[in-house]
């Protein structure tokens, strides 16, 4: 293997610019790091960085060679490329999402070769022009039109959280040995009796010439050899094994992640070619079936009925050349520390690489995979779903081993979308039928290669063959529940339905301030200058957020006090949601909020700020996501704390219900106590005449697993109480940081002035009940400053 990236030169088209590209890479990196361009995520330097992507662009290296035949092997090839060896035309290729394997016949000595990556806005106009009908795109999505019409990763021209670069670049590029025979794919049906797993191994062997192949293949301490009969070209191979009580691999929460190798090895000795790949093993359905509400929706593993708990995966970054796998471990790592087992690999982003897969195994982080297809409507032209068909395939190929794969989903907001564009609602039936083109093409692709496959046709969805309205019909399927934030409705609004499964439901807050300084100078620092507005790609995002605190808050002193209580609120909305939802359990069988992570610093939906930093809203899902929790429901009666229970066994959770003034003095209400199965139940119910105007409610409880927690509940809006100086007292002793507080504190938050985590944060404290927390810094020798905040001094003060 001869790998090809490193270093090569980028070069426009007209010869202006001329520098270094490091592959695995892309182009805009390059031109940054080339002093080409000014880092595009700074200020509103976006838009002087968007010639970039309007223009052609050639990538050469030369490497030296002994000679003869090799096969090129390219990954993330984005987008409209031409590649050359020595001058000759070897692959033409418009699709990032596959991956491109070329025989290539090589001089000994030096050799060159050649990208050519057309610009991806001109394709994509030309390729609209040549459709034999309009396919609109959505606007709000899609600042650089046409997206669309491009298998490229979506959000590249923008999204309503996303920078619009059009990022262009290679994932990885290498020369391998052209060998006989070859292990193209590998797929793994996977059948479970009690106490034995039998893996069924399907390996596709491509191969130069008809003949027999020697093969050996090792499972769990099994070994399998013998010769398999050839034709030239593809054939397949398929082995049993059986195991015998075998190690199960469950989802973070539920149980260990174990994994087995199986070690693959086809032909000769001299060229033999050899993979590997992890599997655990497990029995994970998508349970969907008409009840007594509709239709329900969730998965089962192992014969348990697991709630899906966890957020929605976009990109690692903008610009690929960015990711690393450190990075991403980081994120990922971090929804496991939330207590999460689930996240869904959002459609208009891109198939992850393989590590990431093997990461979400590790960690036991379910994968609800969707198809690339989000917002816009696609084509259905015989060329392009011939283009899908061959994405669908490679991709599941390449990935649909892993255990973490729970589902593929054909794509993202499509059906919705038929109704979102004047053309669509007009000629509904032409374009209903292009779309069921497009969902027939993946799921053919896919049942064709794992007929067991999960399968969802898109997200959200009622169901198969239908087509309602599955953002505000909470009765069937999965749900994308956006009235609060799109149609600006009060958290409250969270109990008013009764998801199955809900698939994304967001609210939007201002990055951290660490995140906000790395794009914008002090003089910026104002909610409404331009260059916040360019670091908030939602139309009327930053308003809603302002008009949100008019709503629950007194307004906020100052533009750092601003940022605390946006993400204040976001982890309000979201922790509504997640505990009503899950106090639902079983009606409702999972909660995945909109978003994980971010691409850049932007105001958005996210938990985590670009680079990983926990908002306050990524620190309240580890305590709502956790798997034994009590919660605050209000309802008719009164205010009902309802117990919830994950595990497998039932656990006894007793709980203390008190009022709490402002001055943190409480009385106790109630107290409860129930043997809580793996559902929800009800604790003791407190009528809200129990509680006085200056009095909220105050809980703590105990599980009989170890578990435990406490809360403050407001009946109220905040900014309806008179909240007094918290008194707030902080001791800090190296890494450990102690409070304590004179009256009730809400939210109490801190933050340092270098990169770290807190072990928690945006908490309530009462008198007499000091909290001990700690500080990990990225850099251990770092000697952080820390900030403060709570409620009454963000709140209190003058405007
Ligand atoms: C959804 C997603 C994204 C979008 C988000 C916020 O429905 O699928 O398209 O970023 O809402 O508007």
């Amino acid at each position: 293997m001869l790998d090809l990236a490193g270093d090569w030169t980028l070069s426009d088209e007209s010869g202006v610019h001329v520098v270094p590209f490091r592959l695995p890479g892309d182009g805009v990196t390059a031109l940054q790091a080339a002093g080409a361009i000014a880092d595009p995520y700074w200020g509103r330097n976006e838009y002087d960085c968007r010639w970039v992507c309007e223009q052609d662009w050639v990538a050469r290296r030369a490497f030296d060679h002994p000679g003869g035949a090799a096969d090129l092997v390219i990954e993330g090839l984005d987008c409209v490329a031409e590649v050359s060896v020595n001058g000759v035309r070897v692959l033409s290729a418009a699709n990032t999402h596959r991956r491109w394997r070329v025989r290539v016949e090589l001089l000994r000595g030096p050799n060159a070769i050649e990208i050519v990556f057309r610009s991806s806005v001109r394709e994509a106009a030309a390729r609209q022009a040549a459709m034999p009908f309009y396919v609109p795109y959505q606007q709000v999505n899609g600042p650089i039109p046409f997206a669309n019409m491009l298998r490229k990763q979506q959000c590249d021209f923008g999204w309503d959280w996303n920078i619009a670069l059009g990022q262009f670049g290679v994932g990885a590029v290498r020369l391998e040995a052209a060998i006989p025979a070859r292990i193209e794919a590998i797929f793994v049906d996977q059948m479970h009796r009690l106490g034995v797993a039998t893996v069924r191994v399907r390996a596709v062997v491509q191969c130069a010439a008809a003949g027999p192949v020697v093969y050996s293949f090792g499972f769990a301490g099994q070994e399998q050899q013998g010769h398999l009969a050839t034709v030239a070209g593809e054939n397949e191979l398929t082995l049993e094994f059986e195991v015998a009580d075998p190690d199960l691999w469950w989802p973070n929460g539920q149980g260990k992640q174990s994994l087995y190798t199986l070690d693959a090895r086809v032909g000769p000795t001299q060229a033999a070619h050899f993979t590997s790949r992890r599997i655990g093993l497990r029995d994970l359905a998508l349970v969907s079936a008409p009840d007594a509400s509709g239709r329900s929706f969730g998965f089962c593993v192992n014969g348990r009925d697991v709630f899906a708990k966890g957020a929605n995966w976009i990109p690692a970054d903008a610009l690929n050349g960015r990711i690393t796998q450190t990075s991403v471990r980081g994120l990922l790592q971090s929804a496991v520390d939330a207590n999460m087992n689930m996240i869904r690999v959002w459609g208009g982003g891109r198939y992850e690489p393989d590590w990431f897969y093997d990461l979400c195994d590790e960690m036991g982080l379910m994968v609800w995979q969707d198809f690339m297809f989000a917002c816009h409507l696609y084509p259905s032209t015989p060329g392009f779903l011939a283009e899908v068909d061959a994405e669908v395939r490679d991709v599941v190929g390449r990935i649909g081993h892993h255990a973490c794969l729970a589902l593929w989903c054909g794509d993202n907001e499509l059906i919705g979308a038929l109704n979102w564009f004047p053309e669509s609602r007009k000629d509904r039936d032409r374009y209903l039928v292009s779309y069921d083109r497009l969902n027939r093409t993946i799921e053919a692709a896919l049942r064709d290669l794992l007929p067991g496959a999960n399968w969802w046709p898109s997200s959200p969805s009622p169901g198969p063959m239908a087509f309602g309205d599955a953002w505000h019909d909470d009765r069937s399927g999965d749900m994308h529940f956006w009235s609060v934030w799109h149609e600006g409705r009060d958290f409250d609004h969270y109990r008013e339905v009764k998801p199955r499964f809900c698939s994304e439901f967001g609210f939007q807050s201002y990055p951290s301030m660490s995140a906000i300084r790395r794009f914008a100078a002090p003089e910026d620092m104002n909610i409404s200058s331009l260059v916040m507005e360019s670091h908030q790609k939602n139309t009327g995002g930053n308003a809603r957020i302002a008009e949100t605190m008019f709503r629950y808050f007194r307004f906020p002193v100052g533009f750092e006090n601003f940022v605390y209580l946006s993400q204040v609120q976001q982890s309000l909305a979201i922790k509504t949601a997640v505990t009503t939802w899950r106090s639902l359990k079983p009606h409702c069988m999972g909660a995945l909020y909109w978003q994980l992570n971010d691409t850049w610093p932007v105001c958005s939906w996210s938990g985590l700020d670009h680079g990983g930093n926990w908002k306050l809203l990524h620190h309240a899902a580890r305590h709502f996501y956790q798997p034994v929790l009590v919660t605050a429901v209000p309802g008719a009666e009164g205010i009902k704390l309802m117990a919830v229970n994950d595990r497998l066994q039932a656990v006894k959770v007793a709980v203390r219900a008190m009022a709490v003034d402002m001055a943190g003095r409480t009385r106790l209400l109630a107290e409860g106590l129930a043997d809580v199965a793996a559902s929800a139940e009800p604790l003791c119910v407190i009528p809200f005449g129990d509680l006085r105007a200056d009095e909220m409610l105050a809980y703590d409880w105990q599980g009989s697993d170890g578990t435990s927690d406490r809360d403050v509940f407001a009946p109220r809006p905040y900014k309806s109480y008179d909240l007094v100086p918290s008194g707030l007292r902080v001791e800090v002793d190296g890494a450990r940081i102690t409070l304590t507080t004179q009256a009730l504190a809400l939210f109490v938050a801190i933050e340092a002035d270098v990169p770290g985590r807190f072990s928690d944060n945006g908490f309530a404290m009462l008198p007499g009940q000091p909290l001990t927390l700690s500080f990990a810094p990225e850099d251990e020798t770092a000697r952080p400053a820390f900030t403060f905040r709570e409620l009454h001094s963000a709140t209190y003060g003058p405007q």
